[in-house]
């Protein structure tokens, strides 16, 4: 209650829970790399420090705020104050900004810029570190980190993993993955969010952009491309356009402009593990066997496997729609373009890091070639596509390719937390579920939803999961029996894809809500709703299979296993 007086200017306290917070409502950026909203107070940066009357200089982010405190954010000894600071870290700091990969979207450089330092006074006194990249899905830099831990916290704290932490003391303390491996070596499952939340470039995500061109190059090769539901929705922030707006033709017409042979739409192949998987729903219903949790997720996967075996026989064999694609990509195209198996390529656009995990699963492959070849993520994507020019926000649209590039509205809903059960529940009952459905949320288990649906006169419970570590808790309660669910959709990134650690920098989660409502919306409105409806998926059953989804060939080519 009250006000606290920030600048000179009265701001009122509306509930802050801290006077980072408050300063921030009165329109001034105040500067930090270790606070993070949806994280613990950490506040060990010392970017945030103001001067409160009577206390001196506090680092505001874990300061509580109280009625009638006066601030200055901006007095000579707090600039130099961070100035120093930024000195400190910029002396021991890997300054190769040029040729960085978060170079045009590092705190650490918009800070130096911001306070004007133009040298700095301090020895670097640390050896340089080693690159660790043995990981499928990321790249890690020591000599970027800034010790915020927001990583270590996200890791922890989200996912419930750990697989990085701080290590050593004073000036060797380091954040790192456990004895000193790669952070391909312990149990990470390379949801990539560590690198979302970095504010520099110490952990980026694994880039295969010269493994594509190359493809390109080679005139043997045929390049085909499927591109994630939630890409099209936040592509557009890498040309100046706001987060959520749709740029599906544009970026079809991109890809086109760059040389891919034929380009598809994930989304179509989401329909068709809709109909797998609500095959697979039905089945182990009447059979009467445990909870079904979906499988779209690779960091789901990897972590039902390392730490969940006993939750193995509920997880889907459904393949993701990824894998799905090329698979059915594997098995149509050669003889429709005429070219031998090995010069098909298939390339991914993916909003997601782990996604380069699951492509080199060797379930994931057949007669020794792998479903997908390269896995780039939106971010990749849209530098290539500033690498070749293209002007991406002036283009006129363009079309996937038939038949695997037609969706249903539901299919391209894959992209945001809860359209994969939300499109199960739709194609299992189209009249019953045809509203939005109710999902509420569950108490004391944060980024939980529930729902129950009526289908064919029978009541199912189905939870819809963000994040880890709550569905670590989930998959607990189940079997203990302490929760009873029939369908539990499991997204390892909050809201889905479409906050999936490959997108474009979004550290604070801003841009996040934007990009998943458009996913909702991001269909054509002359579209169809759901997979039932899709004609495309029903000539893949009748006419390339000759087979009922879940059987026969449909199984072979849509199914995998899973091993602890
Ligand atoms: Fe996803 Fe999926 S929705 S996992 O979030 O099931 O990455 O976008 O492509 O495979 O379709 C990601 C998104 C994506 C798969 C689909
Ligand atoms: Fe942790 Fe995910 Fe980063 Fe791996 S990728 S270290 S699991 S946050």
């Amino acid at each position: 209650k009250g006000y606290i007086k920030v600048d000179g200017i009265e701001v009122p306290l509306e509930g802050e829970e801290n006077l980072l917070q408050v300063i921030r409502k009165a329109g001034i950026e105040i500067p930090t790399f270790c606070y993070h909203s949806e994280l613990s107070v950490y506040g060990a940066c010392r970017l945030c420090i103001v001067d409160i009357e009577g206390k001196g200089i506090q680092a505001s982010c874990s300061t509580p705020p109280r009625g009638g405190m006066v601030v200055r954010t901006n007095t000579a000894e707090v600039r130099e104050t961070r100035r120093m600071t930024l000195e400190l870290l910029l002396a021991n700091h890997d300054r190769e900004c040029p040729t960085c990969e978060r170079s045009s979207d590092c705190v650490l450089r918009d800070l130096a810029s911001r306070y004007g330092i133009d040298k700095v006074r301090f020895r670097k006194n640390r050896e340089p570190r080693p690159l660790d990249t043995l990981s499928d899905a990321l790249v890690r830099d020591p000599n970027k980190c800034v010790l915020c831990g927001d990583c270590v916290r996200y890791c922890h704290e989200i996912q419930g993993i750990g697989a990085i932490d701080f290590a050593f003391r004073g000036e060797h303390v380091q954040v790192t993955p456990a004895f000193g491996r790669s952070i391909g070596e312990v149990d990470c499952i390379n949801c990539g969010q560590c690198a979302a939340v970095c504010p520099t470039g110490a952990i980026i995500p694994k880039s295969e952009i010269n493994e594509v061109w190359n493809d390109l190059q080679d005139e043997k090769s045929k390049v085909v491309i499927q591109i994630a539901p939630a890409v099209r929705v936040a592509l557009g922030e890498m040309f100046g356009l706001p987060p959520g707006e749709v740029v599906t033709g544009k970026m079809v017409r991109a890809l086109r402009m760059m040389g891919f042979d034929r380009i598809y739409d994930t989304a179509f192949a989401a329909d068709l593990t809709v109909v797998e998987e609500a095959a697979e729903f039905l089945k182990r219903s009447e059979a009467g066997e445990g909870p079904l949790f979906t499988s779209c997720c690779p960091a789901w996967v990897k972590y039902a496997e390392q730490s969940l075996p006993r939750q193995l026989p509920n997880l889907s064999s459904c393949m993701s729609p990824q894998s799905m694609m090329g698979s059915l990509l594997r098995h149509a195209l050669p003889e429709e373009l005429s070219i031998e198996p090995e010069h098909l390529k298939i390339v991914s656009v993916m909003p997601c890091t782990a996604k380069k995990f699951e492509k080199k699963r060797p379930e994931l492959s057949r007669d020794g070639l792998p479903f997908v070849d390269h896995v780039i993520t939106t971010r990749e994507l849209g530098t290539m596509i500033r690498e070749s020019g293209i002007m991406l926000d002036r283009l006129d649209a363009d079309n996937f390719d038939l038949p695997f590039g037609f969706a249903s509205h539901l299919g391209v809903g894959f992209g945001s937390s809860g359209g994969v059960a939300e499109a199960v529940l739709n194609y299992l009952d189209p009249e019953g579920c045809s509203g939005r459905i109710h999902w509420e949320t569950v108490e004391d288990l944060s980024g939980v939803r529930k729902t129950t649906a009526v289908i064919g006169g029978k009541a199912f419970s189905v939870a819809v999961v963000q994040g880890i570590k709550s569905a670590a808790a989930i998959a607990k309660m189940v079997q203990s029996g302490e929760i009873s669910l029939d369908l539990i959709e499991v997204m390892a990134c909050p809201g889905g894809c479409a906050g999936g650690a490959g997108q474009p920098v979004d550290r604070t989660g801003e841009k996040r809500l934007a990009r998943v409502k458009a996913v909702r919306s991001a269909a054509p409105a002359e579209g169809v709703r759901h997979a039932g409806v899709n004609p495309f998926v029903r000539e893949v059953y009748t006419h390339m299979l000759g087979c009922d989804p879940g059987e026969g060939e449909a199984h072979r080519l849509f199914h995998t296993t899973y091993h602890s």
